[in-house]
């Protein structure tokens, strides 16, 4: 049978460790039997309107499933419901609640869960230790109103964690929240995979970047983009929006920011009490917020982990798409654009959708055509953009055209149309320096050599730039960037290496 919520018969001056009467709490105004609506992010369940505490039962399963992580980047996550974060679940205060965890039987690993909505040892943890196949349950009685922070506690509790098992339970408390248009469901985490940022194919989890808290991965909801493009969250102007915004970790803090915007409202630390006017809220791992503000001015509001690396290189960056008519008087000017966002305006729009349309047609063609070859230079020229876009955009400008006098164009550059394929691939392996001529004008500026990126991403890159901006030229393998790299970065001296 499930635990009986046991409370001590004595007072607050008790002996800690003096064993307590168990007592079953029977508070009368407990009336009736629910099962809880239970959402994936970035949905909310609706606001509870009934004004008595209520037996809730909560249903979770847990299921390790593969998903994307970002573009071409799969992953074995494990899950509370099947997505990244876990299922939201709302209660309000004063609610018995009957928690049912169910390990589908498909899954390796035992997992339990630890809520901190939970007032007794281990949160729930030990109460629903459950093997695949198996199914446990517990009570507890939502004492304290707040937005809290689930999570597995199974050992080793970081990799549980880090591989996705937390969500957020939110106790309503008992007047509960003002009305709003909207409500999201919004939570960080990181994940240490053994490839870097952007390496293709299925990923494993990397215990020694976990433990050095190095991660190739922040995000939010779960993958790169999953709040970009058509998957914003949206609103229209003049409405009130109200973000739960959660942190699973399983190590970095979240500043969590929405440029453009002010928390009219926060309820730091998912507490209760309000503070107003706010740019930043900090979202510790383990640990909530509530934001609420009003939207003025349309246009496209870009969420981020104001750590602005994890942003823009990592994946923690969303938006809110908010449509409606111009508000001059607040603000008079264009959208968002393109160079603040870089490689994330392209996933948000066409490049990724481009790809998975050219993979399919190179499927199809795949058996007789020599179209292939050309389909496959396509591909290469929309990854390309994106590197492009992340990488190059910064100094070169989006359309290619450089800065007068200080970075040369890419575009129609005639020294550009007399480089070999191999002068192009060793000046992004090396960098360039020393006076050049472009299209008559003398530049005399350092780029840095960018050997971080992958073979695969130089060549994507390169073959971009050599078919954009008005250039023309044949694809840039990967094998040629690998030669490449062989002859520029020697080979380690035997005697250096560790034994
Ligand atoms: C930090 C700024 C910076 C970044 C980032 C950068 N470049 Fe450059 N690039 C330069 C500068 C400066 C020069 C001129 C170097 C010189 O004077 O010798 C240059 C020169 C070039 C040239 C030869 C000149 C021309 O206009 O045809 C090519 C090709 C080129 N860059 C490609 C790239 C590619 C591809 C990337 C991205 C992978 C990239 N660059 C990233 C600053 C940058
Ligand atoms: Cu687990």
């Amino acid at each position: 049978m499930g635990l009986v919520l046991t409370v001590s018969a004595g007072s607050a001056a008790e002996p800690a460790n003096q064993p307590s009467v168990a007592t079953k709490i029977t508070e009368p105004e407990v009336t009736g039997e629910e099962v809880a609506v239970l959402t994936s992010a970035p949905n909310v369940p609706p606001p509870i309107t009934r004004k008595h505490a209520t037996k809730v039962v909560v249903n979770l399963e847990v299921k390790e499933v593969t998903k994307k992580l970002a573009d071409g980047v799969d992953y074995v996550f494990w899950t509370f419901g099947g997505d990244v974060p876990g299922k939201f679940i709302r209660i309000r205060e004063g609610d018995d609640v009957e928690f049912h965890l169910n390990n589908h039987q498909d899954n390796k690993m035992p997992h339990n869960i630890d809520l901190h909505a939970v007032t007794g040892p281990g949160g729930g943890a030990a109460s629903s230790f459950t093997a695949p196949g198996h199914s446990s349950r517990f009570s507890f009685k939502a004492l304290n109103a707040g937005l809290y922070v689930y999570h597995c506690a199974t050992a080793p509790v970081g990799m549980h964690v880090g591989n996705g098992m937390y969500g957020l339970i939110f106790v309503e408390p008992k007047a509960g929240l003002p009305t709003v248009d909207h409500e999201y469901y919004i939570m960080q985490g990181e994940f240490y995979t053994s490839g870097k940022y952007g390496e293709e194919g299925l990923q494993s989890f990397d215990m020694i970047k976990a433990t050095d808290e190095r991660p190739p991965y922040v995000v939010f909801n779960g993958a790169v983009g999953s709040l970009v493009g058509d998957n914003a969250i949206t609103a229209k102007v003049g409405e009130n929006v109200r973000l739960f915004v959660g942190n699973g970790g399983p190590n970095l803090s979240s500043s969590f920011h929405v440029i453009g915007e002010i928390f009219d409202t926060v309820y730091g630390e998912g507490g209760t009490s309000p503070t107003h006017n706010v740019q930043t809220t900090v979202v510790p791992p383990g640990g909530s917020a509530i934001v609420e503000f009003r939207t003025e001015v349309p246009g496209t509001y870009i969420l981020v982990d104001h750590a602005l690396f994890r942003a823009f290189n990592k994946g923690t960056l969303g938006m809110l798409k908010v449509d409606g008519p111009a508000n001059l008087i607040a603000y008079s000017g264009k959208e968002v654009d393109a160079v603040y966002l870089g490689k994330q305006a392209e996933a948000g729009t066409d490049a990724e959708k481009r790809v998975a349309s050219l993979k399919a047609q190179v499927a199809e063609e795949i058996q007789s055509n020599p179209k292939i070859a050309g389909l496959t230079k396509e591909i290469q020229f929309e990854k390309g953009k994106a590197v492009y876009m992340q990488t190059c955009f910064v100094c070169h400008q989006v359309e290619g055209q450089g800065v007068p006098g200080q970075i040369p164009p890419l575009a129609k550059s005639d020294f550009l149309a007399k480089l070999t394929k191999e002068d192009y691939i060793r000046g992004v392996l090396m960098g360039r320096t020393g006076a050049i001529v472009v299209n008559g004008q003398t530049y005399n500026g350092i780029m840095i050599p960018m050997n971080y990126l992958s073979d695969e991403h130089v060549a994507n890159v390169l073959t971009y730039v050599r078919n954009s901006f008005g250039n023309s030229g044949e694809a840039v393998t990967v094998a040629e960037v690998t030669r490449v790299r062989k002859e520029v970065v020697p080979a380690v001296p035997e005697a250096s290496k560790y034994e």
